[in-house]
């Protein structure tokens, strides 16, 4: 289903029309109003009435997950406080999360952007959606529960965890429709036939997976063990959350809410703009932000962009369904992870030595990671006390500073083998 047919099938002339009256608005306001952005437009030598088309873009400058964190908390807020109605954050690349403040408008975009999103998967006010996505400061929950009251569906608010609450509620309120990462998705088959439920004889018909890599294998997996239709969503804190692209009854390419979010594709290294169909790093431009709105936010994932007109009659572009990142971000559980969080943590601890490696494997469908650290040769002579005092110590960090349960193991110096050049920190043996 088609949630709002006027714009999603808009003729390409009209949309590019309103989003350069949407960029020129946008460029005005911020350069007016957040200090950070005047002086990066001022740097790239232009002004907001140098932008007369569309391709203007370009003359803009980027933002980076850097200046993010640079501008935590609220350095890039573009409005009065009293506006702000929300918050949610994400992991950052060390210890400062990333920020979105949302107005009343903000939030009328994710409604907007969730509600086409679920519509493109098949979700009506008929429909009982079990939200299995965290609530919380993630935006997985909340998008989702956006988007099913702006259809006017029955929204199940389940959080994530407590797999055997999740099941008895999949079958008694026969929900119809599921939404949560795709490895959560499989854990929860795998749960229910352990249970001996029969999943397939179910009424759930269809679900909406993301906020993290997964694969048409995956896809084939989920669609098989369930009966249903398994939908990708893409998204991401900085922007809006979830509502970002979706896929529709095509699955081929991920429709981009244009109207909210412009999309280009660069390439990372030179940051030049690459033509659809060319592999390279997705950026995002919030053209109707009024909280903290983004300027070619550089999103670090890897994919291309597609042209083409789409079967199902939309006429957004659409992106590929992604195919990596450039940087070394780990997502764990659906919740995002980087190397340098843990090395960060790990300088603070006394007895420990800055070198670790990170094992990730994918156990009966969820994702268990083990952290070597190497300690002070001092420790493995002491009595072994002292070596669980600091094992505990650090699983216990490393929950509150991560949000996720780390296996610690702690070795003696020079057992973690070095590299020549670039440090390998991370050992990634899941199969997606
Ligand atoms: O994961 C928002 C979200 C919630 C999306 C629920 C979909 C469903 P963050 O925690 O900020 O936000 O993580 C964003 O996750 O830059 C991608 O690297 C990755 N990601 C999100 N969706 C997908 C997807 C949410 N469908 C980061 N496929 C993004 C692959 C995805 N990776």
């Amino acid at each position: 289903m088609i949630f709002n047919p006027e714009y999603e099938c808009m003729e390409n002339a009209m949309r590019k029309k309103l989003q350069l009256a949407a960029l020129k608005n946008l460029a005005e306001t911020v350069y007016s109003k957040v200090p950070f952005y005047r002086n990066t437009i001022k740097a790239a030598g232009i002004t907001p009435s140098d932008i007369h088309s569309i391709a203007d873009i370009e003359k803009l400058p980027f933002t980076t997950k850097d200046d993010l964190r640079e501008n935590y908390p609220h350095g890039l807020r573009a409005c009065p406080q009293d506006r702000i109605v929300e918050v949610h954050m994400s992991s950052g690349t060390t210890g400062k999360p990333v920020v979105n403040e949302y107005t009343i408008k903000d939030l009328e975009i994710w409604q907007q952007a969730m509600a086409r999103t679920l519509a493109g998967a098949g979700c009506t006010r008929d429909d009982i959606v079990q939200n299995c996505y965290g609530y919380g400061l993630f935006t997985g929950g909340a998008g989702v529960h956006y988007g099913s009251l702006t259809i006017g569906a029955e929204v199940l608010p389940m959080s994530s965890g407590n797999t055997e609450r999740q099941l008895m509620i999949l079958r008694d309120f026969g929900s119809t429709m599921i939404t949560c990462t795709p490895s959560y998705a499989l854990y929860l088959a795998e749960e229910a036939a352990e249970a001996k439920i029969d999943i397939k004889s179910l009424p759930v018909s269809k679900g909406c997976f993301g906020a993290e890599p997964w694969s048409e294998k995956m896809r084939a997996e989920i669609e098989e063990r369930y009966n249903m239709k398994a939908y990708d969503i893409y998204g991401l804190t900085e922007i809006i959350g979830p509502g970002v692209a979706f896929e529709c009854e095509a699955q081929k390419g991920l429709h981009v809410n244009e109207d909210f979010f412009y999309p280009e594709i660069i390439d990372p290294v030179t940051g030049k703009t690459l033509n659809a169909g060319q592999k390279g790093e997705l950026v995002f431009t919030t053209l109707t932000r009024e909280g903290t709105p983004l300027l070619r936010y550089r999103t670090r994932d890897i994919t291309c962009l597609i042209e083409e007109p789409c079967a199902c009659g939309r006429t957004t572009r659409r992106i590929h369904r992604l195919l990596g990142r450039t940087d070394d971000m780990l997502i764990i559980r659906g919740v995002n992870i980087f190397p340098s969080q843990i090395e960060q943590a790990l300088i603070e601890i006394e007895g420990t030595e800055p070198q670790y490696l990170i094992i990730v494997n994918r156990e009966n469908h969820l994702d268990e990671v083990e952290l070597q650290v190497e300690v002070k040769k001092e420790l493995f002579s002491d009595e072994t006390r002292g070596l669980e005092n600091l094992r505990s110590r650090i699983v216990h960090i490393m929950k509150s500073k991560l949000q996720i349960s780390l296996k610690v193991k702690l070795v003696e110096p020079k057992t973690i083998e070095r590299s020549i050049g670039k440090a390998k920190r991370v050992i990634d043996n899941r199969k997606i």
